[in-house]
């Protein structure tokens, strides 16, 4: 079977990607950086979600010789101009946490009241080949910044997001297969179905 590698080393991306692929039905092999030895450490200079996608896929193509989807994706806050954005990883500096992160984010928007909580989520995802040849998607899921953490399930951002149309829960506390469905993740990987089957399966 065709080879995919998937070019992340978050844990919570890499599952979701696993689902994503098992649900979509397509004949590829999912493998992973560490599964390939791989430990690259790609600086993501871009200004934008789609230009550090292509800059993770180009680079793992590279150097696994294999086709490559990468994800960059975060969190973008209306009351904050659109931060953390393409620095929602490294929004409290190195070596913090998830929670570290959507605390820091709740104490920014301690001031801002209900209805100026807009928000969120984006992804891109880059599909690379070793050649350099590169297509892009994107994916995004609307909603809000709540006051506290709720709900176990997802990960980063994900307990601190509520969902528009969900009744008021967070992502967190949507079940993995619902998350699955209407995440920017999801649509994005929806979006870049048939650009995989173009690359890799025709
Ligand atoms: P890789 O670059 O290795 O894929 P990363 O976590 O550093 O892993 P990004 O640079 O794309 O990936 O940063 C995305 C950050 O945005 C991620 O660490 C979370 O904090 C947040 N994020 C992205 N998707 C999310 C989701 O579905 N739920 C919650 N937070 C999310």
């Amino acid at each position: 079977m065709q080879k995919l590698l998937i070019a992340t080393n978050n844990p919570g991306k890499l599952r979701e990607y696993e689902e994503l692929l098992a649900a979509e039905g397509l004949p590829l092999e999912l493998t992973f950086p560490a599964q390939e030895g791989l430990d690259l450490d790609v600086i993501e200079s871009g200004k934008t979600f789609e230009e550090n996608a292509i800059l993770k896929a180009r680079a793992y193509a590279q150097a696994s010789s294999l086709p490559t989807l990468a994800d960059d994706s975060g969190l973008e806050v209306d009351a904050l101009d659109g931060e953390p954005g393409v620095r929602s990883a490294r929004y409290a500096g190195p070596g913090t946490s998830d929670a570290d992160r959507y605390r820091k984010l709740l104490a920014a928007l301690v001031q801002v009241p209900p209805g100026a909580r807009s928000a969120r989520f984006r992804c891109a995802v880059a599909v690379a080949l070793p050649g350099g040849q590169v297509e892009t998607a994107e994916g995004r899921c609307e909603g809000h910044i709540g006051y506290e953490p709720r709900g176990e399930h997802g990960f980063g951002y994900d307990p601190v997001f509520v969902v528009d149309g969900s009744g008021g829960r967070t992502m967190a506390e949507l079940p993995p297969e619902v998350k699955n469905r209407i995440s920017h993740r999801a649509r994005a990987f929806q979006a870049a179905v048939s650009t995989l089957k173009t690359m890799l399966l025709d």
